[in-house]
């Protein structure tokens, strides 16, 4: 009797355990040139020391233990993946409603420019793969009727990565400071009134809501290409042009730093090009990820570091914004190597001065990818002033230099 419960057991757990594992991993890596090999499989989540940690998929574990098997330290199955069905909503988990949705990001942009139509503009830079309105908001006070005077330009970017939700609140938010502070604050309002404000609070909506389907977090990172071999997605910030698959990303289609099958492949990074090079008034750029609490900037591709004057404005803006937000301002390649990201994109090929930050929490023992709802509004105040800065020296980034 007990043997036929045990195999009824066994027979009925496999049959509804039909869903796909993560793990987690920590690997010694004892300097950048390890990490950067390791990078070219996996996405480091954390890097301590000599050591990188990660939760990663299927995939790129059988990766990881056929290639790097000497430095695996310690490894275990980590999330039983559920598969979701069409009925699942797109809802976050209970304790994190807080967070937006795409359908409250897109209530929350409609609400803003009805309070505030003479400062704002909705946006549409594009459509993701399944067809979601990449929306975002201009925020701007500038008198410019006839086009005449070149007014100062930078963008927010939010949620390239899917399960890095606290960087859509962040530019979010943003929006709701300026606009609600612009008559109660006269920095604020200068600011407003003297440049153009491009906020695009969620660049992979489709990865975002896949990530929360079914009121489940998934660790969900690309976005949702169906990829030729039956795999899903391709990392976004490895899919820009700039030194695009020369390092750190994987052709592998299900592998997460998959690059895609070829540069701007996917309609969100796409969609970001075009905005950005139709704009051209945009001096500076903010993406934010998550987590690890860094301020980045190029090259991230590459050891060398971009020289001359533009290598001053660039430490001088981290050092200062990190004595805001108490964040490590690094090269991005010194964390690892990864080419087709944001910001070498935007630098490389449009000047453009390009911060990555990776938000809160400072570690995966606090939360990593999903620190719950508590850390949104510290994550916020601390980098505020970092946003108002690089709104200010929009109108001339070398200026950092003089003072
Ligand atoms: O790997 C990334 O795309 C970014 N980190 S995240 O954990 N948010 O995925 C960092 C990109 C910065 N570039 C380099 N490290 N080269
Ligand atoms: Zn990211």
């Amino acid at each position: 009797m007990k043997a036929l419960v045990l195999i009824l057991t066994l027979l009925s757990s496999t049959a509804f355990a039909s869903g796909t594992w993560t793990y987690w991993v920590h690997l010694k890596a004892k300097d950048s040139k390890t990490r950067s090999e390791i990078s070219k499989f996996i996405h480091i989540d954390q890097v301590i020391d000599d050591s990188v940690y990660a939760v990663v998929n299927e995939h790129d574990y059988k990766e990881l233990k056929k290639n790097f098997s000497k430095l695996l330290v310690d490894h275990h199955p980590y999330k039983e993946i559920l598969p979701t069905t069409d009925m699942d909503e797109f809802e976050f988990p209970s304790g994190d409603e807080k967070f937006h949705t795409y359908q409250e990001i897109i209530d929350k942009i409609k609400e803003l420019t009805r309070t505030y139509p003479n400062l704002t503009e909705e946006l549409t830079i594009g459509n993701s793969l399944e067809g979601r309105n990449l929306i975002g908001i201009k925020i701007s006070g500038a008198k410019n009727p006839n086009n005449k005077f070149f007014i100062p330009g930078i963008a927010f970017l939010g949620a390239h990565h899917a399960r890095e939700h606290l960087s859509v609140e962040v530019p979010i938010m943003l929006a709701s400071y300026l606009l609600e502070n612009y008559n109660k604050d006269a920095r604020i309002k200068n600011l407003v009134d003297n440049r153009e404000i491009f906020i695009v609070p969620m660049v992979n909506p489709d990865g975002a809501m896949y990530d929360i389907k079914g009121k489940k977090y998934k660790s969900w990172r690309k976005n949702r290409a169906q990829n030729r071999n039956g795999t899903s997605g391709v990392d976004l910030n490895r899919n820009y042009s700039f030194g695009w698959g020369t390092g750190g990303s994987s052709t592998s289609p299900g592998s997460d730093v998959f690059m895609g099958p070829k540069p701007f492949s996917e309609p969100e990074t796409l969609a970001v090009k075009e905005f950005v090079e139709a704009h051209a008034n945009i001096r500076v750029l903010l993406s934010f990820h998550t987590f690890s609490e860094l301020i980045l900037y190029p090259w991230g591709g590459k050891y060398d570091g971009v020289g001359g004057k533009d290598q001053q404005v660039f430490e001088k803006m981290a050092q200062t914004m990190s004595k805001w937000n108490r964040y490590k301002p690094q090269q991005a390649s010194d964390l690892y190597i990864a080419s087709g990201d944001t910001c070498d994109w935007a630098y490389g090929t449009q000047n453009i001065f390009c911060f990555t930050f990776e938000l809160s929490p400072k570690s995966m023992w606090n939360g990593g990818f999903y620190p719950g709802a508590k850390v949104i509004d510290k994550t916020f105040q601390a980098n505020v002033n970092p946003a108002l800065y690089l709104i200010e020296h929009a109108a001339d980034p070398y200026a950092v230099l003089n003072n």
